[in-house]
């Protein structure tokens, strides 16, 4: 018999980006002004390299009311609210942003950085020095790939405002989009796998077509996203996919599928993912790590953020 924890350990030999959770827990210990000059910093420099796209309206009309109030305020409340974020200190703002799905909170400081460019919202003090620590994760981001940059930035993001529920129960998403048109849908193919399962999870996801997604999966399955704890049960993860996983582009290039017991199968297949925030700019090194039943229907999949290109041919065991 199969559980969860057992599932999570499929593959033990995939190395995935430690680096992602270690410069995390660094950052967190920087005072809020560090954080959000080291973030400017390193958003900056990025922008050097690759475009982020302008969040759709359909998202951006939820992060409005705040906006506006925000646009109105003196430079210093304005550097005030941005520290109470950082610090998830109890504010009005600090909760509403809480509620907010991820991508209405990237959607939100984006919108603040063109403003912080545009002399709209108060900017990074001129010539502010960043401590010592600071500078040395700073340093840390910087050397990292860049699939693996931006899954920072994204990390600080989230973990910003005041959640008094720690997992709020009321959420705040943008609408889901209607699913690609069958007839416009592109099909993966996969070295190594022929496993209508695997074929259509990818197929599936890429055309956002949840509805039957959501269908491959056993009612107590799990899927575990990069550096975070297994979604379990069919119902978390449709609102997992409807909430968070809008317009991904899924490039799998190989895989291996293995026999288990009990008629189970285990599959890992590896390649790379594409943020609709980046489009093609930035592909992230990706490994799925699949355990099916003897049905087919996934029991557990877990996506692995890769510690390097490396890792892509890294197959079996
Ligand atoms: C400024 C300074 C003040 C403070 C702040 C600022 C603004 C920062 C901004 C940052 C924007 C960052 C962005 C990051 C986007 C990252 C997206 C990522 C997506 C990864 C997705 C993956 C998907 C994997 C999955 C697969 C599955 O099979 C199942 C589902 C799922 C500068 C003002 C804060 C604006 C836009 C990393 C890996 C493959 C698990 C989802
Ligand atoms: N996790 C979806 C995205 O940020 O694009
Ligand atoms: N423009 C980024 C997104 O649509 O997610």
């Amino acid at each position: 018999m199969f559980t969860i924890e057992k599932a999570s350990q499929i593959f033990p030999n995939t190395l995935s980006a430690d680096v992602v959770p270690a410069i995390t827990a660094r950052f967190q210990l920087l005072s809020a002004e560090d954080q959000l000059a080291l973030i400017w910093y390193a958003y900056l420099e990025m922008g050097r390299t690759i475009t982020v796209a302008a969040p759709a309206a359909a998202r951006m009309q939820f992060a409005e009311r705040v906006l506006n109030e925000i646009k109105a305020m003196s430079f210093a409340e304005q550097s005030k609210m941005m520290c109470d974020l950082a610090n998830r200190t109890d504010t009005e703002i600090g909760r509403t942003y809480s509620v907010w799905s991820v991508n209405i909170k990237l959607g939100f400081w984006y919108q603040l950085g063109e403003w912080m460019a545009a002399g709209i919202v108060a900017p990074i003090p001129q010539g502010y020095q960043l401590s010592a620590n600071a500078s040395a994760v700073l340093a840390s981001v910087q050397k990292v790939e860049q699939g693996q940059q931006i899954t920072l930035l994204r990390n600080f993001v989230v973990d910003m405002g005041y959640d008094p529920e720690k997992g709020a129960a009321q959420r705040v998403a943008e609408p889901v989009v209607p699913p690609t048109p069958e007839d416009q849908r592109s099909k993966v193919s996969i070295e190594g796998i022929s496993n209508a399962t695997i074929s259509n999870y990818m197929d599936l996801l890429n055309a956002n077509d949840f509805d039957n997604l959501i269908k491959l999966f056993l009612p107590d399955g799990a899927l575990q996203p990069p550096f975070q704890k297994p979604i379990v049960g069919v119902d978390s993860i449709l609102r997992f996919f409807r909430e968070d996983c809008q317009n991904l582009r899924l490039l799998p290039e190989r895989g291996t599928s293995e026999a288990e017991s009990d008629g189970f199968t285990r599959i890992k297949v590896t390649g790379k993912v594409q943020t609709p925030w980046f489009g093609s700019g930035v592909g992230m090194n990706v490994a799925w790590r699949f355990l099916l039943n003897p049905e087919g229907k996934i029991y557990f999949v877990a996506i692995d953020l890769l510690a390097s290109p490396a890792e892509l041919l890294k197959l079996g065991r």
